[in-house]
């Protein structure tokens, strides 16, 4: 089954609204050879709004970095999926490493996110990845199990093709450091065993994304593996100069 491939920026906390309308404008016009591979960007709340705005009718679709599993209710500081689908918010990337690590994101709770999201109409993206200590430990498989099995646990299996999972290696995030080839296939394919425990077709369905230092440079071969279908771009989605490249080297 032939994926189309995925290259979601992550910007995690950077851009104000008007470096992110710059962005837009020095993006759009130089993604016109890239068609055969989907775009999103992964962009701060308070960007989301005048992003949805300026990327209507291009390819570019617009992600929340977190979304709360609840309706509503008191959750201070919380922003629900109908708050994100009212203002034409494409999807949300979940259980990223920066959130697990500093926010206390559990696998409990993505567990509830990620039907929540489906179910309002948003696309997920769910990151998993072992830390150096795990994978020094030989704990990776186990990590991933968990993480993979749990996050997915209350999905209907018919729906489990429609998540996008990012595997993200904690220790290639931010550090410069990218998973060798080997080692990213045999994550990826893990992964996507992971799902056809559950079911076989699904997984053919199922994108997913190498995440971690991937750049312009180590794109391609990253991209060319045969379980990558796509990748979560942190530093380098930064600047249009330095994302369209791996856009262009997806498709
Ligand atoms: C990175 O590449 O640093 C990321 O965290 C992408 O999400």
């Amino acid at each position: 089954m032939s994926r189309i491939p995925l290259i979601a920026g992550n910007w995690k906390m950077n851009k104000t609204v008007a470096e992110a309308e710059q962005f837009i404008q020095a993006l759009l016009p130089k993604l016109y050879a890239t068609d055969g591979a989907d775009v999103a960007l992964c962009v701060p709340y308070l960007d989301l709004e005048a992003m949805v705005d300026s990327t209507r009718g291009s390819r570019v679709e617009v992600y929340a970095q977190n979304m709360h599993e609840a309706p509503n209710g008191a959750y201070t500081g919380e922003i629900s999926a109908a708050m994100l689908t009212e203002i034409d918010v494409h999807g949300a990337v979940l259980g990223h490493s920066e959130r697990r690590q500093y926010f206390g994101e559990t696998d409990k709770a993505l567990a509830l996110k990620v039907p929540a999201a489906l179910d309002a109409g948003l696309k997920v993206i769910l990151c998993v990845g072992e830390t150096e200590e795990e994978r020094e430990n030989g704990e990776t498989e186990r990590r991933l199990r968990h993480q993979v099995q749990e996050g997915l646990e209350k999905l209907d299996t018919d729906r489990l093709g429609e998540v996008v999972i990012a595997y993200e290696p904690v220790w290639a995030i931010g550090t410069g450091l990218t998973a060798t080839p080997e080692q990213a296939q045999d994550a990826l394919s893990f992964v996507r065993a992971l799902v056809a425990d559950r079911s076989k077709e699904q997984a053919a369905r199922t994108r997913i994304l190498y995440g971690g230092s991937m750049n312009a440079e180590n794109a391609a071969e990253l991209l060319a593996l045969p379980d990558c279908d796509g990748g979560l771009i942190g530093g380098a989605s930064l600047d249009p100069a330095k994302f369209v490249p791996i856009v262009e080297a997806a498709v």
